[in-house]
């Protein structure tokens, strides 16, 4: 086996976004797209000489493929060991997990989420440090820094490894260990909820579905729900993890998860709904006739921690990405327990996680997650909801009501129009942040406003800055309108507009979210004249 030197050009689109580097399969399949990448991952890291690597991906189109190609990189260039998921596979919380647990050095997890699958569709790749999570931007910018200088890579030339059966075998000087990408996942979540309370409200005919839309949590959910816990065969549906995702959408939202969205708001509906995203980091919890907003979730989840053995000395705090509703801070200042905003995508929590001052994290995204990994973990949300059903005895929208009444409800909702014009999108954000200015103290549709910025953050672990995170109308009663550009499309800009309003009034505690924030939405079309400018007239996804 030789070791082959190749020459390539740099390619000037490699920046990674908000998870990671994201693009048509078509994009990473032209010649040394992928390798240029990974040699700026190597070479951003000091190299892979010595070190242990985790890999994996959601099983999505070119997964194989690429997987073929970073072991042999990995190999030509040192690596000691990897530890690669059967058939490729692994979801993102569990390659988390393994990368903590077998004190790796870190992994490449291959990744678009949510983002359809396909030869036509898209594919995606991102490094997690020794920690498990996303690396943080320091480390994303050196990449985007050295891919732009890449002029040659290196790479064995070699057979392909056999992902399909488990085992080690030699790969050149570095050892390569397939493993069950399920076993030490499924591990974990036992320590850390209520097994045998959950098979008993199972036994007891307790009534579930899990679709995991043909996306990579399929054998997880089987493995835990059905096999472990006792959930009658077929809870789990679409369970095979398909390449091109069975053509859908993975994106657990009542959009794109219609089927399961539809069965819970049927007359046929079971006691407790939940589905995941392509990569398994994302969640979405629905009772009979009821859905749970993330946001609530988190604050639910946060308020009810110490019913799950994994958390039941309690938590020591909480952080959310800034445009997550604030029902979590209620929560927080209740408990006497520390808060952060952060800024969107799951990278700025690692530190407040490895610093022990955060347990519960969460973004209005369906993203959920604590310290027992560092990314969100879909599976765990919804582990931690059956914990609570079964430990607390009451139905999804008992606990979310009961948690209103103790907390208040903040009405939230997330508009999202994707496949913008890119110029528009930035000219609307342009025209928005120049109308911040002198704003506050002004009466905005009845409210006054407290502040008007372009969210900034300092991490108060290691003092990094990121700024130009997302602008925010903030006014005195605590309600908020944020709008920011996605991060992780490959089409054009997707804007994204966040919600939000407090009700601490029970009585008025079940109006339909849309209604409840009707004013703030006109508004938030006013200020950025959003309709006329991207030439849309309805969001392409609520949530
Ligand atoms: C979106 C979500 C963000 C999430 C990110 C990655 O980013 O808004 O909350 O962390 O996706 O999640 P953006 O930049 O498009 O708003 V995943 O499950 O796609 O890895
Ligand atoms: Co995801």
């Amino acid at each position: 086996m030789s070791i082959q030197t190749v020459h390539s050009t740099p390619f000037d689109d490699q920046r990674p976004g908000t998870s990671g580097l994201r693009k048509k399969v078509r994009v990473f399949a032209q010649p040394h797209y992928l390798a240029n990448f990974v040699q700026a991952v190597f070479d951003a890291i000091d190299g892979v000489s010595g070190k242990t690597l985790v890999l994996g991906g959601d099983g999505r189109y070119f997964n194989d493929t690429a997987i073929q190609i970073i072991a042999r990189m990995a190999a030509a260039q040192g690596c000691a060991r990897l530890i690669i998921g059967q058939g490729g596979i692994l979801s993102t919380p569990a390659a988390s997990h393994l990368i903590r647990k077998r004190a790796a050095d870190g992994g490449l997890i291959l990744s678009a989420s949510h983002n359809p699958a396909g030869p036509d569709e898209d594919f995606g790749i991102k490094y997690n440090i020794a920690n498990g999570g996303p690396a943080p931007e320091k480390i994303t910018e050196a990449i985007y820094a050295r891919s732009r200088e890449i002029r040659e890579y290196r790479i064995l030339d070699s057979a392909d490894i056999d992902l399909s059966a488990r085992g080690e075998t030699n790969l050149g000087d570095c050892r390569v260990e397939i493993i069950d990408p399920v076993a030490d996942y499924a591990e974990l979540m036992a320590h850390l909820f209520d097994f045998p309370a959950i098979k008993a409200l199972f036994d007891g005919g307790f009534t579930m579905r899990f679709d995991a839309m043909h996306a990579v949590t399929g054998p997880y959910a089987k493995a835990i729900i059905e096999d472990r816990l006792g959930a009658v065969p077929g809870t789990v549906v679409n369970a095979v993890p398909l390449t091109d995702f069975g053509g859908g959408h993975p994106d657990p939202n009542l959009v794109y998860a219609e089927e399961l969205a539809g069965l819970m708001f049927s007359s046929a509906s079971p006691a407790f709904g939940a589905a995941s995203d392509g990569d398994g980091d994302r969640n979405m919890i629905l009772g009979k006739h009821f859905f749970v907003t993330p946001s609530d979730s988190l604050a639910v989840l946060a308020a009810n921690a110490h019913h799950t053995p994994g958390y039941h000395l309690g938590i020591r705090g909480i952080a959310r990405s800034m445009p997550t509703s604030q029902a979590a801070d209620r929560v927080a200042e209740v408990m006497g327990v520390e808060c952060h905003e952060t800024p969107t995508g799951w990278k700025f929590f690692g530190n407040l996680l490895d610093a022990g001052k955060v347990t519960l994290c969460g973004e209005e995204s369906f993203g959920t997650g604590s310290d027992h990994v560092r990314e969100k973990d879909g599976l765990w949300a919804v582990l931690f909801w059956l914990n609570l059903i079964a430990a607390r005895k009451e139905t999804v929208e008992q606990i979310v009501r009961g948690h209103w009444r103790r907390f208040g409800r903040n009405y939230y909702t997330r508009h999202d129009y994707e496949g913008v014009d890119a110029v528009a999108a930035k000219g609307l954000m342009a025209a928005l942040a120049a109308r911040q200015n002198g704003l506050v103290g002004q009466t905005l549709a009845g409210r006054v406003v407290a502040y008007a910025d372009d969210f900034s953050y300092t991490d108060p672990v290691d003092g990094s800055v990121s700024t130009g995170q997302g602008l925010r109308f903030g006014f005195e009663d605590g309600s908020r309108i944020v709008f920011r550009l996605s991060g992780t499309g490959t089409v054009g800009a997707t804007l994204r507009v966040y919600i939000e309003r407090f009700e601490p009034n029970p009585e008025l505690h079940d109006l339909d979210t849309q209604a409840a924030l009707a004013d703030l939405i006109a508004l938030a079309d006013e200020l950025g004249d959003v309709r006329a400018t991207i030439s849309r007239n309805v969001p392409d996804v609520i949530t």
